[in-house]
Order: C-alpha cells, then sequence, then structure tokens
C-alpha cells in the first residue's frame, strides 16, 4: 500500500473560471484548526451541517472575500475518513485562487495531488478501487449512457459481482483445505464436481463480462459513424443536416472535403460521433489523397457508418466495410423520379425528405447495440478487461488442474492465485504503480 501521510490537504474541487460557485476543499487531521482561523460566523460549525459566515484573515484584504458556506464532516464519517472541510465561495476565478493561495500559506497545509480526496477515501476503506475509479467516469460521462454505466459502478454493481465470485472461490478453497487437513490419512483425493460446477460458472461469467467490453468501450468514447461515398454525393450536406449546423463546408465541386470532421451528437442516450470524410476517389493531388485515406482509416475504426449514394455520382462500397453495420443512404431524391431499390434510406439534403427515417435508423442501430451487462455490469476500462483476461484464464488452470486430478495443495494455489487476480478489481490485491497511475488520471480537487 501506498505511504499515507497525515498532512492536511487542500485543493478547489470546481475547475477555476466555471463561475456559479466553487467548492474548495480541506482533508486531513488540520482542516477543523485552519477554518476556524480563516471563517467566522455567528453560529458554531456542526458536522454535516452547512453554516453561513465570511471568510475573514490577515492575508485576505477587505472587500476580497464576502460571504460563504462552511460544511463541515468530521472524519471518519467524511467521504475521505479524516475531518473535511468545504468552502462554497463565488466562482469567480480570481477569487477561488486567492482563497487556495491564502489556504497554503496556513501552516501544516499542502496542495492536494491529482485524485487524493478519492484516494484517500480509498485508503481509508470507505469505497473500494472499483467505486473510485466510478468518480473519475462518473466526471467524465458526457450522456445519459455512460452516466448510468458510471453510477451503476459507482453504486457497488461491479463490486458485489466480485464479492459473489471471490466467495465462490473462498467455498471452494475451504473444500480443499478440508481435504488437505485429511492427506496424512492416505485417504485418496476425487475432485468433487462441487469444485467443477462453481468455478465452471464463475468462468462464463467472466467470458460475458468480457463480451461487454466492445460496447463499453463505445460508452466511454461514443459510437463512431462516419459518412462514407463518392465525391459530391453529399456527405457534408447530411452531416450539417444531421447536426443541424453548418458545420462542414458544402460546394459542388467534387473534393471538397479533405480533413475529416467530427463532432457528437446523442442519439437514444448515446453520444454518437459523426465524421464528415473525403470523397473515395482516384486522385492524383497529394492532399486529397490523404483525406482519403483517412476516409479509409474511419472506415476501419468506425462502429456504423452512412453510405452515402447519389444519382450524379458512382460510390462503390469498400472492401474495408464488409464487416461493419451500415446504412445505405440514396441522396438527392429530388433530382430524379426513379431510383434504386435496394437502399435503406431515400433522402433529399435540399428538400429534407427522408432524414426523420434515417434518423430513426440511425436510432434503431444503437439501441441494437446496446448491451446491458452482467448484473449491471458493462466493462469499460483497459484495465478491468486486462484484469478479468487473465482472471479467465486462471480459472481455467485451476478447472485444468481439477480434472487433472492434481493434488489438492497445487488446487488450492492456483485458486489462491485467481482470487489474488479479482483483488485487483477492488484494490485487495492492485499493486501500488497501478493505484498511483489510476488516481493520478483523476483532476486535482477530486
Ligand atoms: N439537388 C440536390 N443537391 C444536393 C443534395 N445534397 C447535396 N447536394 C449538392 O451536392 C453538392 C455536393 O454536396 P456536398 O455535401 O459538398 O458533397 P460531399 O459528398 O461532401 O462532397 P465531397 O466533400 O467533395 O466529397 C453540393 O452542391 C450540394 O448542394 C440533394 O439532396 N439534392
Ligand atoms: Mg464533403
Amino acid at each position: 500500500m501506498l505511504p499515507f501521510d497525515e498532512d492536511t490537504i487542500v485543493a478547489i474541487s470546481t475547475p477555476p473560471g466555471i463561475g456559479g460557485l466553487a467548492v474548495v476543499r480541506i482533508s486531513g487531521p488540520l482542516a477543523l484548526d485552519t477554518i476556524s482561523q480563516y471563517f467566522t460566523s455567528p453560529q458554531e460549525l456542526t458536522p454535516r451541517y452547512a453554516t453561513y459566515g465570511k471568510l475573514k484573515h490577515a492575508d485576505l484584504s477587505e472587500g476580497e472575500f464576502d460571504d460563504c458556506i462552511v460544511t463541515f464532516f468530521k472524519g471518519p464519517h467524511s467521504v475521505t475518513g479524516e475531518d473535511l472541510v468545504e468552502i462554497s465561495i463565488h466562482g469567480g476565478a480570481y477569487l477561488q485562487q486567492k482563497l487556495l493561495e491564502v489556504l497554503l500559506r496556513a501552516p501544516g497545509l499542502r496542495a492536494a495531488s491529482a485524485g487524493e480526496f478519492t484516494f484517500r477515501s480509498f485508503l481509508s476503506g470507505r469505497i473500494d478501487l472499483s467505486r473510485a475509479e466510478a468518480v473519475a467516469d462518473l466526471i467524465h460521462a458526457k450522456d445519459k449512457a455512460a452516466h448510468k454505466n458510471a453510477r451503476n459502478q459507482f453504486l457497488g454493481n461491479l463490486r458485489l459481482l466480485v464479492d459473489s465470485m471471490s466467495d465462490k472461490l473462498i467455498h471452494s478453497l475451504t473444500v480443499l483445505e478440508a481435504e488437505l487437513d485429511f492427506s496424512d490419512q492416505e485417504i485418496d483425493f476425487s475432485p468433487p464436481q462441487a469444485l467443477i460446477d462453481p468455478l465452471s460458472e464463475i468462468k462464463t461469467t467472466a467470458e460475458a463480462l468480457l463480451d461487454t467490453y466492445f460496447y463499453g468501450r463505445r460508452l466511454e468514447e461514443g459510437i463512431r459513424v462516419p459518412l462514407v461515398g463518392a465525391p459530391n454525393s453529399g456527405k457534408s450536406s447530411l452531416f450539417n443536416l444531421l447536426l443541424g449546423e453548418e458545420r462542414a463546408i458544402v460546394t459542388a465541386q467534387a473534393g471538397t472535403t479533405r480533413d475529416t470532421i467530427e463532432k457528437a451528437i446523442v442519439v437514444a442516450g448515446h453520444s454518437i460521433i459523426l465524421v464528415d470524410t473525403a470523397g473515395l476517389r482516384e486522385t492524383q493531388s497529394e492532399a486529397e489523397l490523404s483525406g482519403v485515406d483517412r476516409s479509409l482509416d474511419e472506415i476501419d475504426n468506425a462502429d456504423l457508418v452512412i453510405l452515402v449514394h447519389a444519382p450524379d455520382t458512382e460510390t462503390s462500397i469498400p472492401d474495408e466495410l464488409i464487416h461493419t453495420p451500415q446504412i445505405a443512404v440514396f441522396n438527392k431524391i429530388d433530382l430524379v423520379s426513379d431510383h434504386p431499390r435496394d437502399m435503406d434510406i431515400y433522402l433529399s439534403c435540399a428538400t429534407g425528405e427522408g432524414l426523420d427515417l434515417l434518423k430513426k435508423s440511425l436510432y434503431t442501430q444503437v439501441v441494437n447495440m446496446i448491451n446491458e451487462g452482467v448484473g449491471g455490469v458493462v466493462l469499460n476500462s483497459e484495465r478491468h478487461r486486462d484484469v478479468f483476461v487473465r482472471f479467465r484464464g486462471q480459472i481455467a488452470t485451476c478447472l485444468d488442474s481439477i480434472r487433472g486430478e492434481l493434488g489438492p495443495e497445487y488446487i488450492a494455489s492456483d485458486l489462491r492465485l485467481a482470487l489474488d487476480i479479482l483483488g485487483e478489481i477492488t484494490g485487495k490485491t492492485t499493486p501500488d504503480d497501478i493505484l498511483n497511475q489510476i488516481f493520478s488520471g483523476f483532476c486535482v480537487g477530486k
């Protein structure tokens, strides 16, 4: 475990310059002492009550600080497990920085490092590692679906799942320990089905969890939807129409878009990254060729492609698209009376006809991608995926050892290793460098 110093830490918990209210947090043994030197109020600070008053100190000039509200949480009944003070002030960047500066001159206080409040919460046992990570996800959640997933993890769904797997492993270990106790009596060890069944169940759960990862990444990064097609087919026009703003340049000249342009919209509660791309064609122009390469990269990374056809251009389906879900759109129907049969949507960016159908189709495709997860858990972190890949492998090793009728001491040691791997999710057995990496990814003040 990392050294947990007894310092009192301070940080602004809202990014400077946002406006509204800002919260400055002080956590540690000197929190209460410090605030009593900087804050005056007719009322006593009472734990868990918000107290209205003024910040006052020789270091603060008159008029620099007006009213504020201080909330005091007495350790261990605080989020960090230690004495914690939260000062709500007006959110101007100047006021925030000034207060921080002044507090940092107070004896025994130092600036909190990134994620240190949450880290202290973890070290004091208030939350396990998976919930601490969910705090970061909650802060970064861009849409309803990502928020829901982060919230589920924060409520402890992942921990509950891990606990139930751990309990089964511990039970299996108990069965084996009992065998080991009798091993000096030369009774043959025949591994009971009671060992195989729970382990097979655990392996199935781990596999189902790993299957949620692909969707989990989409939750994290957004569903990538490039608009692809021949030059002049109307990709940029459609991109603008879906965004509801004139974001991309549209001209009658083929080869207008070179660089990819992306912008997020929300469909069915999910962030969708719409990407306008350069039209696919053979070309001598170096700049356009780079654009086409980028379009092909986008196709490679796409979750869903909107393939745009038009009567006055010829869009061929790129080979790279074979495995990617797609919506085939026939654009510019205002120009023709007859159109091909094999398209999903018939559209006119000029008149808006067909746009609602395209939006519905996009909605349906997104809803089809939703994975409800296992016990409300969708894996979205590379770290969690890595742990579960190793865990699944270790459970497979345990099962092999049991079926291969290895001695109970070998199977027990395989099971202990599986338990250790699983403990990395909740932080029981997570190496210090990984902990450092996780918490340094947080922002200061969290
Ligand atoms: N009549 C008609 N013209 C359209 C429609 N959609 C787009 N256009 C026109 O087609 C031309 C090309 O449109 P863009 O949106 O720039 O086409 P693009 O696919 O982005 O073209 P590149 O960027 O060159 O690959 C412009 O003159 C648009 O006004 C449509 O539905 N009907
Ligand atoms: Mg374009």
